[in-house]
């Protein structure tokens, strides 16, 4: 009699090639209608499974460990992953993992045309003209800050961070600074012509401030009231890290008083749902955290999350663990 196939919960719409080549591996309860499960129906779901593709959407605590003790992977189909209590997975024996690399260059490319937008009050003016405005050519129109040749600063330096910096230094000129709690070996630093400086420095001396540090209880709020405070009238603040790594009821206040000059947000605190101030102003550039989404990078980290399924049931070490030690329990 044929072994049977270990059984995995996708938890939410992946590419159908995604889907087959899960399917060849396991017994796959799918969902086609991406119906974002709350904590209950995935517990319910979850119930008999030894697997699971997630998302950033699914909350992967110790009390859903609990109710689920034949679960044995998470495959994150994202590089972040403060969506799951990783110590908590390793005290159950969960191994857990994330797809990182084959988003690098992607992220970074739109982290910059974000902050690009944000300089150039690309959204504003595109607004501005879809409504009828554009009647006249005026000097001041939409001016905006140069990129080339100003300070970027780059709060978290892994390696999104570096691809930013790499762009801003070599791509148009500019002096990069940046902020990380390990600094970089001079051998990394200075092929990106990067200078750590204190937290305190980047948000001072920044024209343009991007985050691309991870989130954790660490780093909730990193920017807040204060530290916009210090920032230059004139800088742009750019977020595709994560929701809640900015106080997004105090960076609305610093937008409506002109204390920065304009921000770019593709990630939010409760996303998908926006602080309502933030949709009501003008010198905001809005996207719905798609930094990743190019469709060749989406579908790198759909084969990475399945490689990593596909190893980690099948009893080979998958290519990217978050918490290597469960594989020893797995193994
Ligand atoms: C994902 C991301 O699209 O990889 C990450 O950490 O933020 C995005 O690339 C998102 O998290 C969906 O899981």
């Amino acid at each position: 009699m044929p072994e049977s196939k270990p059984a995995v919960l996708v938890a939410r719409a992946v590419f159908p090639q995604t889907l087959q080549r899960l399917q060849q591996h396991f017994e796959v309860q799918a969902n086609p209608d991406d119906t974002v499960y709350d904590g209950a129906t995935l517990q319910a779901l979850l119930q008999g499974q030894a697997g699971m593709l997630a998302t950033g959407s699914e909350r992967i605590a110790a009390a859903l460990l609990a109710a689920c003790p034949q679960l044995r992977v998470v495959a994150n189909l994202a590089v972040g992953f403060n969506n799951i209590d990783v110590p908590a997975c390793t005290a159950a024996g969960v191994l857990c993992t994330n797809t990182p690399d084959v988003l690098t260059e992607t992220t970074a490319d739109f982290g910059f045309a974000l902050m690009m937008a944000t300089a150039r009050r690309m959204a504003e003016s595109e607004r501005f003209l879809r409504q009828g405005g554009w009647t006249k050519w005026a000097y001041d129109m939409f001016t905006g800050s140069d990129i080339h040749g100003s300070t970027l600063g780059i709060l978290g330096m892994g390696r999104i961070g570096q691809a930013i910096a790499r762009r801003g230094a070599l791509g148009f000129g500019m002096r990069v600074i940046y902020h990380n709690r390990s600094r970089l070996p001079p051998d990394q630093e200075q092929p990106l012509q990067a200078t750590w400086v204190s937290k305190e420095a980047l948000l001072q001396q920044a024209d343009h401030l991007v985050l691309v540090l991870p989130y954790s209880a660490q780093s909730h709020h990193a920017i807040g009231a204060a530290e916009l405070a210090l920032m230059q009238p004139s800088a742009t603040l750019t977020n595709i890290a994560r929701g809640g790594i900015v106080d997004d009821a105090a960076l609305a206040q610093a937008l409506r008083e002109r204390r920065i000059a304009a921000a770019g947000l593709d990630v939010f605190e409760g996303e998908p749902k926006l602080h309502p101030a933030l949709l009501e102003l003008p010198n905001v550039v809005l996207t719905p955290h798609i930094a990743s989404a190019s469709v060749a990078t989406r579908r790198a980290m759909a084969e990475l999350a399945a490689d990593n399924l596909i190893a980690a049931l099948g009893g080979t070490r998958p290519p990217t663990p978050i918490n290597p030690q469960a594989w020893a329990s797995l193994a």
